[in-house]
Order: C-alpha cells, then sequence, then structure tokens
C-alpha cells in the first residue's frame, strides 16, 4: 500500500485520497442508516428543530423591517439526500402548514370573534329548559399531573412524570425494547370473519424468540425489502418509501410513536405540555365572557398553540408494544355544531401530527349547521392547506347522530374513526385501534378517554382500568374494575378492557361492520342514547367494545352542552333512550321505564316515532337477547325483572290477598296456592298473570282490570321514599293520599283514606328485590 503511495505523485495522490475518503463517507453513510428508527428520527428532529429555529428567527429580522416572510421553514437536506425520508418528512412536504399561517388564523379569528354570538347564545341557552339539567355526560376521576402526589399509584404504571415541562414527547426507540408487550391475539368467535388471527399466531410465536434476534429481524426485512407494496400512488406511498420502518405483508413493527411538532416548541407557551393555564386577572372578566361560547375556558383554549405538545400518558410498556404493518386504514369523522376555533382546530392537528400518515385516510368535519361565521370561509380557508382535511356542511341541523352517519357515508378508508371536536389525540393513540381491528373486525375499541380541564385546559392522566357501563335509567357511567377482577382475569395494564357500554364519542369501527349493524337508528335526536343504541347492538349481534389502554385522547369534559337543542334537551334525550329500551331491551324495558321514567309510556305525551324499520333489523341480524346481554357483558348490573313478588300479606289481617272468581278474598296464606301469587311490576302495577288490581276511585272499590303498562291508573306506590310508611300500598296519581285497606267490619278490601299506624293498611310481599 506505501509502495503504491510512493510510487503516485502530486495529482495521484490526490485522487487516492479522494477515492479513500469517499469509501469511507459511503461506510459512515450506511452506518448512519442502519442506526436505529428512533435514532434516526430524534437526530432529523433536532436538525428540524435548528432548520426551523434559525428560520423563525431570520423571519423576525425580516418582520421588524417590514418585510414579511413568504418561504416555509427550509427542509433540512440531510434527509432528502443521505438519509431516508421519515414518516415525519413525508407527512412534513405534505401537510405542514407554516407557523405563521398558523399564527395568522389565530389572530384573524380572535379578531372577527363576534360578541353578539356570545350574547345570542347565552340567551339561547336561557331559554332552553333542558340546560339546566346536570351534566350532560359523566365526569372522569382524573389525576392532576402537575401538582399530583408523587406517590400516586396511578402514575407508577405510566411513563409520564409531574411536570414534563417541554420534555420531547416524542420517544425514540434507541436500544431494544425491554418489554416486548405482545397483544394478546383474539379467539375467533363462531361465525365470525376474523382477519388476521392465523398471521397473528405466527407472530406472537415469533416473538417469543429472543428479542434482539426479533428486532434483527425487523431490520433485515426493512433493508432487504423491495419498498414499493402496491400502486397505490395515495399519501400513504411516501410512507411505504420510508426505510425507518418498512411495512411487510404479515410483518410487524413496533407501534409508532409519531409526534411531528415535537420540536420546535415555545416552553413558555401558554397551556404548553398539557399544563394547566391561568387567566390574568385583569383578563378575568373576558374569560367569563368568553366561557359560554364553549362552556369551558375559552380565553384560555384561544391562547395555547393549536399544536401543543401534550404528556405521553400511556403505560410504559406500550411505546414497545408491537402492530401489525398492514393495518387498516381510516377516516376521522369529527361532527360539530359551532365549536371553538381553537379547540376544532387542535384536535385535527392532533390527529394530523400523531397518526401515521398512511393509515389516516383523510379527516371529515361534518359541519351540523354552526352558525357561527369563522365555521364558514375561515374555516374552509384554513383547511385548504390540509390535503387530507374535507369539509361537509349539512344544510339543516341534523344532531350529531345523523351528522356521524353523513360523514361515514363520505368516508373511504376501511375503518371509521369517529372523535369529538374537542379533544387532543396522544402518541400512539391510532394503531393500536387499528389493530385490534385488523385482529378482529367485529371489534370496536375505543381509546382510554382523559381529561382536559375545562378550567385550566391541562391535560390530566385517568385512572387506569376503568369502563363504560351504565346505570338505570340507562345513565352512562364510569367504572374501576376491581382489584379482585383484574387479578382473576390476569389483566396486565396494557390489556383491553371489556366495555357493556362504550362513552359514544370516541371509537373505531370497521366500517363495512358498521353498515352491516345497520349505522346508528336515524331516528335518534340531536344528542344521547346513541352510545347505548350501538353498544347494545354491538355486544347482542356477535361483536365487543373494548377500551385499548395504549390508546389515549384526551377530551374537554364540559357541565352544559354550549349548543342549543331544536327541542327540550330533556325531552330528546328520554325519547332517543326510549327508542333504544323499546328496540334492544326485551322485557328489561321495564326497569328503563320504572326507573323515573313512566311519563315516557304515555303515548299522547310522547312520540317514539316509527321503529319498524329497527326492530327488523335486530330480526334480521338475529341478534342475542337483552338477558343473554346482561348475564354475559355486564353481569354485576342489579336488573331484578319485578319490583317484588309472592304472597301479598295484611298485617293487620294476618291473611293473604286471593282471587276468586275475578274477585278479591282473603285466606290463610299459602305459597303453593297460584291465586296468591301476585308481582309487583317496575311499573307499579300489580299483576296476576295478565289481570291487574284496578282501584275505582270514586266508589272506592277494587277490581281486576287486564294489564297495561301505559295505564296510569294502574299504578301504586309502595315501599317507595315518597311514602311516609313505605309498608302501605297507596294509589298514584290522586291528589289525597288513598291506601289499599282491609275494611276491619266486613274484612273486604278497599280503598280509604291513609292513616298512620293503621295496619290493616301495611302489606308485604314475599320477595323484594328493591332496597
Ligand atoms: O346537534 C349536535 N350536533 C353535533 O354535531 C350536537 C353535538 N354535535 C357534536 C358536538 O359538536 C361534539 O363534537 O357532537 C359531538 C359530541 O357532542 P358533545 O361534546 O356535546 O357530547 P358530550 O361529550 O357531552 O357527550 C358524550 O355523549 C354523547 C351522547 O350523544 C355523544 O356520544 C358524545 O360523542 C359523547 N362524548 C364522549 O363520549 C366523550 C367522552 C365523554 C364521556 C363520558
Ligand atoms: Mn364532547
Amino acid at each position: 500500500m506505501l509502495k503504491c503511495f510512493r510510487k503516485l505523485r502530486g495529482s495521484g495522490r490526490v485522487l487516492l485520497f479522494v477515492f479513500v475518503a469517499s469509501i469511507i463517507w459511503v461506510i459512515v453513510d450506511i452506518a448512519v442508516i442502519r442506526v436505529s428508527l428512533g435514532d434516526v428520527n430524534n437526530k432529523l428532529t433536532k436538525q428540524r428543530a435548528f432548520q426551523k429555529m434559525k428560520w423563525a428567527i431570520e423571519n423576525r429580522q425580516n418582520m421588524t423591517k417590514s418585510n414579511p416572510p413568504k418561504t416555509n421553514p427550509p427542509k433540512t437536506n440531510t434527509p432528502e439526500t443521505n438519509t431516508p425520508k421519515t414518516i415525519e418528512d413525508a407527512y412534513e412536504e405534505e401537510y405542514m402548514m407554516t407557523d405563521r399561517e398558523v399564527s395568522r388564523f389565530r389572530v384573524h379569528r380572535i379578531k372577527n370573534k363576534d360578541n353578539k354570538d356570545n350574547v345570542q347564545d347565552k340567551k339561547n341557552l336561557q331559554e332552553n329548559p333542558g340546560d339546566d339539567q346536570p351534566p350532560p355526560v359523566a365526569s372522569k376521576v382524573a389525576v392532576d399531573l402537575f401538582i399530583g402526589d408523587d406517590d400516586d399509584p396511578r402514575l407508577k404504571n405510566n411513563l409520564v412524570k409531574k411536570h414534563p415541562k417541554d420534555v420531547a414527547i416524542m420517544k425514540p426507540v434507541k436500544n431494544p425494547p425491554e418489554d416486548v408487550e405482545i397483544i394478546k391475539p383474539v379467539k375467533a368467535p363462531e361465525n365470525t370473519h376474523v382477519k388476521g388471527v392465523a398471521e397473528h399466531q405466527a407472530v406472537k410465536e415469533e416473538l417469543s424468540m429472543k428479542e434482539e434476534k426479533h428486532i434483527e429481524k425487523i431490520q433485515l426485512q426493512d433493508t432487504n425489502q423491495n419498498t414499493s407494496m402496491n400502486e397505490d400512488k395515495g399519501a400513504g406511498e411516501k410512507v411505504k418509501k420510508s426505510e425507518t420502518v418498512q411495512l411487510n405483508k404479515g410483518g410487524v413493527h413496533q407501534v409508532l410513536s409519531l409526534d411531528v411538532t415535537a420540536a420546535p416548541r415555545d416552553p413558555n407557551a401558554v397551556g404548553q405540555s398539557g399544563q394547566p393555564a391561568t387567566v390574568p386577572s385583569e383578563e378575568a372578566a373576558l374569560a367569563e365572557q368568553m366561557w359560554d361560547e364553549g362552556q369551558f375556558n375559552v380565553y384560555l383554549s384561544e391562547k395555547i398553540p393549536l399544536d401543543r405538545g401534550i404528556p405521553d400518558t400511556r403505560p410504559e410498556i406500550c411505546a414497545h408494544s408491537m402492530v401489525h404493518d398492514e393495518l387498516p386504514s381510516t377516516s376521522v369523522i369529527f361532527c360539530f355544531v359551532d365549536e371553538v376555533w381553537s379547540t376544532l382546530l387542535r384536535s385535527v392537528h392532533s390527529v394530523l401530527n400523531r397518526s401515521p400518515p398512511h393509515l389516516l385516510k383523510e379527516i371529515i368535519l361534518v359541519d351540523d349547521f354552526s352558525q357561527k361565521d369563522y365555521l364558514k370561509d375561515d374555516l374552509d380557508k384554513y383547511m385548504a392547506n390540509f390535503p387530507k382535511v374535507q369539509i361537509i356542511r349539512l344544510k339543516e341541523r341534523q344532531g350529531l347522530i345523523r351528522a356521524r352517519m353523513v360523514g361515514a357515508a363520505a368516508a373511504k378508508g376501511d375503518v371509521l374513526t369517529f372523535l369529538d371536536s374537542h379533544i387532543e389525540c396522544n402518541v400512539g393513540w391510532l394503531e393500536p385501534l387499528l389493530e385490534r381491528i385488523y385482529l378482529d373486525r367485529m371489534a370496536v375499541p375505543c381509546p382510554v378517554i382523559e381529561v382536559i380541564s375545562d378550567q385550566d385546559m391541562s391535560y390530566k392522566l385517568v385512572d387506569n382500568f376503568q369502563r363504560g357501563i351504565f346505570n338505570w335509567p340507562l345513565v352512562f357511567a364510569w367504572n374501576a374494575l376491581s382489584n379482585d377482577y383484574v387479578k382473576k382475569n390476569n389483566m396486565t395494564i396494557a390489556d383491553p378492557i371489556r366495555c357493556p357500554v362504550m362513552a359514544g364519542g370516541l371509537f373505531s369501527i370497521d366500517k363495512k361492520y358498521f353498515y352491516e349493524l345497520g349505522a346508528y337508528d336515524p331516528g335518534l335526536e340531536v344528542w344521547g342514547g346513541e352510545n347505548m343504541e350501538i353498544s347494545f347492538k354491538i355486544w347482542m349481534c356477535g361483536g365487543k367494545i373494548e377500551i385499548i389502554p395504549c390508546s389515549r385522547v384526551g377530551h374537554i369534559f364540559r357541565k352544559h352542552n354550549p349548543y342549543t337543542f331544536p327541542n327540550d334537551r330533556r325531552k330528546t334525550v328520554e325519547r332517543n333512550l326510549a327508542r333504544v329500551a323499546e328496540v334492544w331491551m326485551d322485557e328489561y324495558k321495564d326497569l328503563f321505564y320504572g326507573h323515573g321514567q313512566l311519563h315516557l309510556l304515555d303515548q299522547k305525551m310522547m312520540d317514539l316515532g316509527n321503529l319498524t324499520e329497527q326492530i327488523k333489523l335486530r330480526n334480521r341480524l338475529e341478534c342475542k337477547s337483552f338477558k343473554w346481554y346482561l348475564d354475559n357483558v355486564y353481569p354485576e348490573l342489579d336488573a331484578p325483572l319485578l319490583k317484588a313478588e309472592g304472597l301479598i300479606f295484611n298485617r293487620g289481617f294476618r291473611k293473604c290477598l286471593s282471587v276468586q272468581n275475578q274477585s278479591f278474598s282473603f285466606e290463610p296464606c299459602d305459597l303453593a296456592q297460584p291465586n296468591q301469587h301476585f308481582n309487583y311490576t317496575w311499573m307499579m302495577q300489580i299483576r296476576q298473570q295478565d289481570m291487574c288490581v284496578a282501584p275505582l276511585i270514586a266508589q272506592t272499590t277494587i277490581h281486576l282490570k287486564p294489564c297495561d303498562p301505559t295505564l296510569s291508573v294502574l299504578r301504586w306506590l309502595h315501599k317507595s321514599s315518597k311514602l311516609k310508611q313505605p309498608d302501605q300500598l297507596t294509589v298514584e296519581n290522586t291528589s289525597k293520599l288513598v291506601c289499599l285497606e282491609v275494611n276491619q267490619q266486613n274484612k273486604r278490601l278497599r280503598l280509604a283514606r291513609c292513616t298512620k299506624d293503621n295496619l290493616f293498611q301495611q302489606w308485604e310481599f314475599t320477595n323484594y328485590y328493591i332496597e
């Protein structure tokens, strides 16, 4: 080598030097390419951050010279020429709006904020009696990440630490993961088409091999496989060219923790990293005035960056979980009516920023006939910058249920993902949802819904192991799984949690499956009840609903609906629920009505509309009974079909009521006698077979009448908190309190004025199923 070198002179030596240098350069370059995904991303992010910062400073200088910038931040050279494109680069090229453009819109919006709107809204809300209702949705137990107790066990299993002030939210993977979490394969239910279970089993076996080997294999695939997987020329193409995550048929990869706006972030921005924000005292009046527009702290929302960071609240194991390479794509559907500008945009940006572009087919905004000016042209202009976002305008107010169906009809993705329009999707939120559907097309996964405080807009971690349930009369609630349940089912913190019902607003569903289920009942109006309908339908017709702990989305929980209801709010929700009860709950609908909804049975007052199509659908799908649902999905629910039953014993006469030839008598109590057996129903009727004990107030006599659950004249109060003496049987619906009594003279049944401590007015059933 040295001899050769000596033989060469002048330009020859130079040439040799250049040759050796370029070989070294190529080797270094290859090494750079082979650095893990996270490392590459990390470097690129830093480079981009640096470039952007430089650009921002230059522009600030330009602007002071009243020379507005015309260019976008320069792209870094390295990724374009020397290193492969990452998903983030693909994203940035396609959607990224400059910071300046974003802030221009914010300024514009604040300037245009029409105070008249607020006044009008306030008026509408006042005129709407329904808005005095209790909070529209169940609030959630949340942990304050920023002032919480270090020892709070709820924080232990999650990665996030308190005060994540300006931490890089994106967590690149530098080393092979220590815990590879395998999302458990599901067993194919009978008569169910389950996609990919076989492949998944195979993958699972592979994964049980040594982790290093597994990682190597993925990297091997990265370099060896041909990048062009199909001819699709869509937005995903760039992603498929990406060499950092090579997507392969049947392959798996570690869930992508994308957060493309991770840097640069202004650490001093209001609400940055999901921290609580405060209203300066001199702005308090303005903030209060702005509150009504969204029923949350709109003032702060307007100040918070539209693409702020939020803490990655996933359990630590989630960042290492594996998902399939060929997940279905999704259309994200946001329906909104008069949503606050900044929250709507923050919702959209959180999807764009934290979803793998190749899986995000489109974002569909369905405007449910909003009246706010800024949601018209301004929104059109703003969203024109994002090719994946389309806006559908409804010509009249349809309510969120039919609005969602319009969105679904326009969707081109394999999966529909519905989100409320005031949310922030967290890092890695999408793939774990799609994975569940990939494994079982009848699975309907929901993210963990975390809390964005309506007061200070902070992002709060919620308790783990919470599921969606309902209480009577069909009121949605969160319910913590008991430790016993967790232990018995051997559950880890990242396992899907079966939910009897979903909260309603945030879920993914296979599009074809959604239509097989008949979508939503289009007869449901405005808001409410559709979550019960779809939940019952899913479970009873072969599917399942689960919360996926590795997928997390923040939602602003509000105490009131900020929009008006075309009709009374309470009546609208009750009617929706009654439709659901009539179609799906069989004999258990009595429990719905019996828990304070009896007035809904009055058909003169309440028109439930036509239910024929819904009933036909249930028959066509051959769905299981509501009893099956209770036994198998929600056995913890207390759902006795009767309030009480058995013999009716009179405390004074010490005999039991009996029916002989259509009239009443008293006999020694005998459980074996069917004519002494009565049911006390949720309709508050006292029933023997099809006949009911009927008071004839005018004559103070008692008769037997054919039962009709809608007839309020057949109702008796008993063991009711409304009664001074709970053992009385009191005729409902009368102004005076009238009690069922044994006439002490002739030992006959009669109606009499209720008197305290009169044992002949006190009755007892053999069995009670209510408190
Ligand atoms: O007429 C309407 N048209 C609409 O487009 C009324 C509402 N909407 C939009 C609205 O702008 C919002 O984006 O529909 C979305 C949901 O309305 P919200 O935010 O007022 O509902 P919510 O969060 O109070 O209520 C929950 O229950 C509803 C019952 O119909 C829906 O299912 C909501 O989607 C649901 N939200 C969630 O599940 C988020 C978690 C809350 C909980 C528990
Ligand atoms: Mn909501």
